[in-house]
């Protein structure tokens, strides 16, 4: 198979006026964005995406999860394609590029091979997943989860927004409910460009990460059901308030995740008080823990030692606790001979790398279990992401498409 010339790059300055152009739909309040799944906004980023596939010369396909295939044929149309992408969706308050730079950086591998009129024998396809966030619509990597069969499409449809509205209903309205089987493509092998969102790029001064495994994820979605009564006139002995339920466990999250340094970490991020009155006290907490470690026992223990521990600190309140897992997925490894040529393009691009355990959750996560699948990161600035401050270089960027590029193009075998 024909390695890639290193002289081979993209065009950095066309990839960082795409991600620009896509920040400007769905902005944020303070520079970042907030395009969230199934919204209106996303329905335009789509469209935005759409038109630039098609003026690549490339097919676009949208199964019922609303996932968007845009294809580059190859010279063997019986060839499986290779697949490249991310997510287009953000959080409320995300960054211009979790998500995007993967999206937009496999489009810039189309439109360098059109440019630098290169064929391949096997088919490109670039990748929107829907609701890869999972902050509207839990869990994360809804539609990436169901194309890996992890999980019920008709559970997807009917999972609700805080305003009830639900994901099926919200995907027909913004015209993006495709007729494809979700999950009935076949890859020869998936590739995924995100930022690190994390620190350890940028602190070593490394261009690349070569993304060996990912961390395992559990939500636990919980219940704390106390008493409303009158903040002013109930006795203090007489209170069942399930806001200190949540105080006491938000502590216990941390302490199980600290006890188990440098594998673990714990937060909860989503809460909701009811009925979340001023002078009312708390009579039900509703909120998700947010565990992860690369270790799947490491994780599996600290479910535990939580479900063991919130009952009893619960009722000496007063008060009751339940709970469901409402996303999870185990440790992935990646594929080694895509993570070889995510190593290899690195080396031969002149690019500095290093070995890394993806921190985030992402749709390669799914994908890895129906494909072989490999990712490639670049750094961030100061390691933030889920903010609307997040940042990188464009030279990141290029780095970061680069190496996507060589990736990619290796494994569908340049045809002289
Ligand atoms: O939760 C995650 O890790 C991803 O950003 N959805
Ligand atoms: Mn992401
Ligand atoms: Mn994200």
């Amino acid at each position: 198979m024909a390695a890639p010339g290193e002289n081979l790059r993209i065009n950095g300055d066309r990839l960082w006026d795409s991600l620009m152009e896509m920040a400007r739909i769905g902005p944020g309040v303070a520079g970042g964005n907030n395009r969230q799944t199934l919204t209106d906004a996303d329905g335009e980023g789509r469209h935005l995406f759409k038109k630039w596939c098609e003026a690549a010369g490339l097919t676009l396909g949208v199964d019922r999860m609303g996932t968007m295939f845009a294809r580059r044929e190859g010279t063997d149309p019986e060839a499986l394609p290779v697949y490249v992408g991310s997510h287009l969706d953000t959080q409320p308050t995300g960054g211009k590029f979790d998500g995007v730079l993967g999206v937009l950086g496999g489009l810039e591998v189309i439109r360098s091979l059109n440019d630098l009129g290169i064929r391949t024998r096997h088919p490109i396809v670039v990748a929107n997943w829907t609701n890869e966030e999972g902050t509207r619509f839990a869990p994360a990597m809804l539609a990436s989860g169901v194309f890996a069969g992890v999980i019920d499409q008709d559970f997807a449809y009917d999972r609700q927004d805080k305003d009830g509205k639900r994901f099926g209903d919200e995907l027909e309205r913004i015209g993006w409910k495709g007729d494809e089987p979700v999950g009935a493509r076949k890859m020869k092998a998936f590739f995924e460009l995100h930022i690190e969102q994390g620190p350890i790029l940028e602190a070593e001064g490394k261009d690349i990460g070569v993304v060996t495994h990912g961390q395992g994820l559990r939500w636990i979605e919980c219940t704390v059901t106390g008493k409303a009564s009158h903040t002013g006139s109930t006795p203090m002995p007489m209170r069942r308030n399930a806001g200190r339920g949540l105080a006491q466990i938000i502590e216990l999250v941390h302490e199980i995740a600290m006890k188990r340094q440098p594998n673990a970490v714990g937060a909860i991020g989503h809460i909701d008080v009811y009925p979340n009155s001023r002078n009312i006290i708390a009579e039900k907490v509703v909120f998700t823990i947010d565990f992860r470690s690369h270790i799947l026992k490491t994780l599996e223990e600290m479910v535990a030692e939580l479900l063991e521990k919130a009952p009893g600190l619960c009722e000496a309140l007063g008060c009751t606790f339940d709970s469901t897992i409402s996303g999870q997925f185990d440790p992935p490894a990646f594929d080694e001979g895509c993570v070889k040529a995510v190593r290899d393009a690195a080396e031969r691009l002149g690019y500095s790398h290093r070995n890394i355990v993806s921190g985030a959750g992402h749709d390669a996560c799914w994908i890895n279990r129906v494909a072989p699948t490999a990712m490639v990161m670049c750094p961030c600035v100061d390691g933030l992401s889920h903010n609307e401050a997040e940042d990188i270089s464009k030279e990141w960027a290029t780095a970061g498409a680069d190496v996507l590029f060589h990736a990619v193009v290796e494994t569908a075998e340049i045809v002289e």
